[in-house]
């Protein structure tokens, strides 16, 4: 099928990778189940729904998160002292790092990093207007592919790692150990990390959290496909689509689906695909866990706990990684 906007086309998708976005989700479409990278949650509507979501009643996560590390910044600082450098995995910008910033007043300097060049930007100006004697050093780059830290990186400093928002949630345990690991790597014998977690807890909560009144994350979840639709030149219907959050007690997840309301052919290039009523795309998975099996987790990756920060209720924690 020929791509609706091939000039549009042509610029984001140059040297094959038109053809190979379009093979990665077709492989992803013919799994079983199928699904699709949760990375097309995200284009710029999708990035603007989820700060949507993040200010839901049912959506806890970030803000149990911000209350968190609000809580106990001064106690964190205490246990990693000032000579550091953070490296933010994600560019935050956001409450969360803030609290963690201005409990280290003699930081020395902060890396975010981010695959999306635009809201990278956006993360370094606002620092450095707020930060003035922080050395803010940017690196746009995939954080689940080895990383080059900036040249002018301090070498000598302890290196904090900084992982939240539960997104390492979205990794299965195997890519979430080598992910871990990697940080290890990246962090040096002295270093330091404080991973973001979210917890086990009722059914109905979890899937509430997925499945909001509003139906934002609904819109949220339709939205893959339109991004797919609008990058590849697909023509999934989404009215044909319904969102679905479930959680999947065996692997301790919420998984976001994308239910088939119809029977319905979906032409990709020289590819059909042909969806049952009531089959279903899997786009994204939540993992949760419990502060223990946690701590298993990240031993795996040659991690020890030094502190749990969680809330009242248990719903959420902040994990503070030292060098096993
Ligand atoms: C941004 C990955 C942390 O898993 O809770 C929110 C994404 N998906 N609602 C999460 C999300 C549906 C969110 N993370």
């Amino acid at each position: 099928m020929v791509p609706t906007q091939p000039a549009a086309l042509a610029e984001r998708f140059v040297d094959g990778h038109y053809e190979q976005g379009l093979a990665d989700v077709l492989r992803g479409l013919l799994y079983i189940p199928r699904q699709l990278s949760h990375t097309w949650l995200y284009d710029e509507r999708g990035s603007r729904l989820f700060e949507k979501i993040c200010e839901l009643p049912e959506y806890y996560v970030t803000r149990l998160e911000t209350q968190i590390m609000q809580t106990h910044a001064a106690a964190m600082a205490g246990m990693l002292g000032d000579e550091l450098a953070i490296i933010e995995y994600g560019s935050g910008n956001s409450p969360k790092i803030r609290a963690l910033l201005d409990a280290l007043p003699g930081l020395r300097s902060y890396i975010p990093i981010d695959i999306a060049a635009s809201s990278l930007a956006r993360t370094t100006r606002a620092m450095r207007r707020d930060y003035p004697s922080l050395q803010v050093l940017p690196l746009c780059a995939d954080f689940t592919h080895p990383l080059e830290l900036p040249l002018h990186a301090p070498d000598a400093t302890r290196r904090l790692i900084y992982f939240p928002g539960s997104t390492l949630g979205n990794y299965t345990r195997l890519e979430a150990v080598r992910l871990l690991n990697s940080m290890r790597a990246l962090a040096g014998t002295d270093g330091a990390a404080l991973i973001g977690i979210d917890l086990v807890k009722d059914r109905e909560v979890l899937e509430r959290a997925y499945d909001d009144a509003r139906g934002v994350t609904a819109e949220f979840n339709l939205n893959a496909l339109r991004h797919v639709n609008r990058r590849l030149g697909i023509g999934f219907d989404i009215g044909h689509f319904r969102h679905r959050a479930l959680w999947v007690e065996p692997q301790q997840r919420i998984e976001m689906h994308l239910v088939s309301s119809a029977n319905q052919t979906i032409r990709m290039g020289a590819a059909v695909i042909r969806l049952l009523r009531g089959e279903f795309i899997r786009t994204e998975c939540c993992h949760k866990y419990t502060p223990e099996n946690f701590a298993i987790l990240a031993a795996e990756a040659g991690w020890k706990v030094r502190a749990n920060y969680l809330d009242e209720r248990r719903w959420f924690a902040v994990v503070l990684l030292g060098a096993a």
